[in-house]
């Protein structure tokens, strides 16, 4: 048996177990309430971080990287080598030929290569011929033999029907694409545009194009798989008249530019979009940037079958050959008037002989 002195001191002693116990509790739980806290804020911050990323990559066309940025592998193949060439005590001879080699592999061609480093040489004899005037001189060619041609893309005036620009080249060059973001350019500006389909070669090629038309807000006419292009071009034209639209954009189909039946097909919708109620104005080359040297022999082809009035370069993004533009000029005798930099609908801008080599050199 206990007394009640016993009892009294077991009770207190229980009493002050449970109130450790509750105290180690309380402060437990308080402990995973802030962890917890804690942990809200950070997921919170990842949040803001996400929601920052992605204003960020919605940003306006204005704040899109640079030509400057689109063409660093072209400026890495050019600059990186030119300035390697010339960083000697003294420009010799050797320099010089470095240089022409890093032009030529820049796909600038052999006999404008040639040509721009004995105009240079000359220029930076004049100059003081030293590291800064060899690469000021060598700039100054490229741009001499760049700027000053006409690059603007042809309207018609008001009521004098549509206009219709033409796009060829080969297979995945970038026709369609093409043909897509200069239809919401020229919708952006308050132009009417009607879309031909004039690739009915591929089965989803008009599919492709019919998104494209959707995106711009410019309407499609297209046949059915395996009509005759020029028969679409012509009902593209007489809609694009009968609507009071202003310009006709024409994608055709790209094969090989060895196929003598394309070339042909070309000529005729060429004719065919003419002797309709528009008037051909450009008929413009597509060419993809990396294809190089083997460009030229397409860019040959091309002009002898439709009379190219200009070429559209495109990725040009994702290719180290940016000199293409010097050889496909002097190739074809007409200009680059636009340049793709990638693959969406803001990605193509026209081309600026002083923005550009600008971008290739600093
Ligand atoms: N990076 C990059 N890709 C591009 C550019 N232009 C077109 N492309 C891509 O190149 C591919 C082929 O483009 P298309 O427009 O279908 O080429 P196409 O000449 O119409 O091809 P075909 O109809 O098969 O003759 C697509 O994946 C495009 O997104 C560009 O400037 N830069
Ligand atoms: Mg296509």
């Amino acid at each position: 048996m206990i007394g009640v002195v016993e009892f009294v001191i077991l009770a207190v002693a229980l009493c002050a177990v449970a109130a450790a116990v509750a105290a180690v509790l309380i402060r437990r739980r308080r402990s995973r309430a802030s962890a917890k806290a804690a942990g809200a804020e950070k997921v919170a911050d990842l949040v803001v971080g996400r929601l920052a990323d992605k204003t960020e990559s919605a940003a306006p066309a204005s704040a899109r990287p640079a030509l400057r940025q689109r063409l660093s592998k072209a400026r890495g193949a050019l600059s990186g080598p030119l300035s390697a060439a010339f960083d000697r005590a003294a420009v010799t001879d050797e320099a010089w030929a470095e240089a022409a080699e890093a032009l030529i592999r820049a796909d600038v061609g052999l006999a404008s290569s040639s040509e721009i480093v004995a105009a240079a040489r000359e220029r930076a004899a004049a100059e003081g011929n030293d590291r800064g005037a060899a690469l000021a001189a060598l700039k100054a060619e490229l741009h001499e033999r760049l700027h000053g041609f006409d690059r603007s893309l042809k309207r018609l005036p008001e009521g004098a029907g549509p206009a219709v620009w033409l796009f060829v080249g080969v297979n995945g060059a970038g026709k369609t694409t093409t043909v897509g973001k200069l239809a919401k350019q020229q919708t952006d500006r308050g132009a009417r545009v009607v879309l031909a389909a004039g690739d009915t070669f591929r089965a989803a090629a008009g599919e492709q194009l019919a998104m494209w038309a959707e995106r711009a807000s410019a309407h499609i006419v297209a046949g059915a798989p395996g009509a005759d292009p020029s028969s679409v071009v012509h009902d593209a034209v007489s809609a694009a008249a009968a609507r009071g639209a202003d310009l006709v954009l024409a994608d055709t189909a790209g094969r090989f530019h060895t196929e003598q039946n394309l070339m042909a097909e070309l000529r005729k919708v060429r004719r065919v979009a003419d002797n309709a109620a528009g008037t051909v104005t450009e008929t413009l080359l597509v060419l993809d940037a990396a294809t190089g040297q083997n460009g030229l022999a397409q860019a040959r082809q091309f002009t002898q079958a439709v009379d190219l009035t200009g070429v559209v370069l495109t990725k040009l993004d994702g290719s180290a050959k940016g000199g293409i533009v010097v050889s496909v000029q002097a190739e074809i005798g007409a200009p680059v008037k636009l340049v793709g930099v990638g693959e969406g609908i803001d990605d193509l801008v026209p081309f600026d002989a002083a923005e550009f080599v600008d971008a290739l050199f600093d």
